[in-house]
């Protein structure tokens, strides 16, 4: 499988662990390759260090992305934080766009404030700057205080009401991302963790955890570092915010149980295994969503891959293609849907593995697609997705499946369907479908 490639844009501190040096290591933990973009180079980070140096790179980023557009160098994913200028706002928002592909997805960080407070390096316009940067995210990673200030309204401590922190998510609709996440919640004292919400199915969900009293640099970092790397790993929303938070805990707990000085950072060294462990165990899990029109093309596409590998030894050379011209071209699957049929694609570790095609009928339903890639068999994905046909559903499920077709027709047996009986059906351009008509009753 190609190995993916991240841009993380933040500044160096040279000490006291956050932004590159944080989001490197852990992104890099998971196997993915991450390049860096420093914004700034600072002898420490700004919090609780005295005296340090600051040298603003604003001057060599439009170099480094000319030098990448003549090697046409691009990424699968962008993650921006701390940025070292008010300039660079812009600056930033271009190279987005230079180092884009079609699939790209973009995560911001709008590192800027905290606590109510905005950092001492940023003048009172950095928020609408920062705003803008956002609008062009398609997930974005604010704590409350952040997108208080780019919203324009008060920062108020917590804990918060669960309808307070719904009414920042409306108002949080105009940056236009598909996903957002905010740290530093609390509902009720003595809790803190992250909110999220998936503006393009409307899901929202929390992770909280005991809090642990005190000021912790980098952790910001830490957990959007640790987001990122789950997300890109193809968890899901809720289990790449459990992944980032359980990583931040650790490493907060770790650094308070050894007593050391906090301008230096939390021990998420430490807690890099686990965290692989868990991002690894996130993958192997099973993921269903139903296809909507803008998932049509990526259907068809599974469809074409799935098809081969069932059909190619079974049917007569031509079949197959056949078949999938008239019943899974991008054209054919959006005239089923708007007959009724619902597709669902299955994905593991954000690669779609199969997918299940069925239409409600007034006996119950009839289940025209079951299909899973040949690398997937054997681990329940058939299965779940059958799943979601039967969720609630009651009377009989039909099906057709081809005479032939001895591992389907052995799953369909032993998931309760029986042979009611048998069908010849032309189905143009000389060939014939011989199929079994299998029912099971729910
Ligand atoms: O962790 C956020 C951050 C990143 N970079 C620098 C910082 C801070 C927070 O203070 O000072 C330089």
């Amino acid at each position: 499988m190609k190995q993916e490639r991240i841009l993380a844009v933040h500044d160096i501190s040279c000490v006291g662990r956050c932004s590159l040096t944080v989001a490197l290591p852990i992104v890099s933990s998971v196997g993915i390759e991450c390049s860096g973009l420093p914004t700034a180079v600072l002898s420490t980070h700004t919090g609780g260090f005295t005296g340090f140096t600051y040298r603003d790179l604003t001057g060599d980023l439009m170099d480094i992305d000319a030098h990448w557009g003549t090697l046409d160098i691009k990424f699968d994913a962008v993650y921006t934080g701390f940025l070292g200028s008010f300039e660079q706002i812009d600056i930033v928002e271009r190279i987005i766009s230079d180092v884009s592909h079609e699939g790209t997805t973009v995560y911001v960080d709008p590192v800027m404030a905290d606590k109510g407070k905005l950092y001492t390096v940023f003048g009172p316009d950095f928020p609408a700057g920062m705003r803008k940067l956002c609008e062009r995210a398609d997930v974005i990673i604010p704590n409350l205080t952040e997108l208080s200030f780019m919203l324009g309204i008060d920062y108020v401590e917590g804990p918060y009401t669960r309808e307070y922190i719904d009414t920042v998510f409306e108002q949080a609709r105009v940056f236009g991302v598909d996903r957002m996440v905010v740290t530093g919640i609390s509902f009720e004292a003595g809790k803190v963790g992250a909110v999220y919400i998936d503006y393009t199915t409307g899901e929202t969900g929390e992770v909280m955890r005991d809090e642990i009293p005190g000021y912790f640099h980098g952790t910001g970092d830490v957990f959007g570092s640790a987001f990122v790397a789950a997300s890109e790993s193809g968890l899901s929303l809720g289990a790449a915010v459990e992944a980032a938070v359980n990583l931040t805990v650790g490493s907060i707990q770790r650094t308070v149980e050894a007593g050391t000085d906090i301008r230096y950072g939390v021990n998420f060294e430490a807690g890099l295994r686990d965290f692989i462990d868990e991002v690894e165990a996130g993958k192997a899990r099973i993921l269903i969503s139903r296809v909507t029109d803008g998932g049509v093309g990526a259907l068809s596409a599974l469809a074409h891959e799935a098809w081969h590998d069932a059909y190619d030894d079974m049917l007569p050379p031509g079949q197959p293609e056949y078949m999938l011209d008239r019943f899974q071209s991008p054209e054919a699957v959006r005239s089923q849907m708007a007959e009724g049929m619902e597709y669902h694609v299955a994905t593991i570790g954000g690669e779609p593995v199969g997918y299940i095609g069925f239409q409600p009928t007034d006996y119950g339903a009839f289940l025209s697609k079951l299909y899973v890639l040949d690398r997937f068999q054997g681990l329940g994905v058939a299965s779940a997705l059958l799943d979601v046909l039967r969720a609630g559903r009651s009377g009989t499920v039909r099906l057709t499946v081809y005479r032939g077709n001895e591992p389907a027709i052995g799953f369909y047996l032993s998931k309760g369907f029986e042979v009611v009986r048998d069908q010849d059906v032309p189905i143009g351009d000389g060939y014939t479908m011989y199929d079994h008509v299998m029912e099971l009753e729910l």
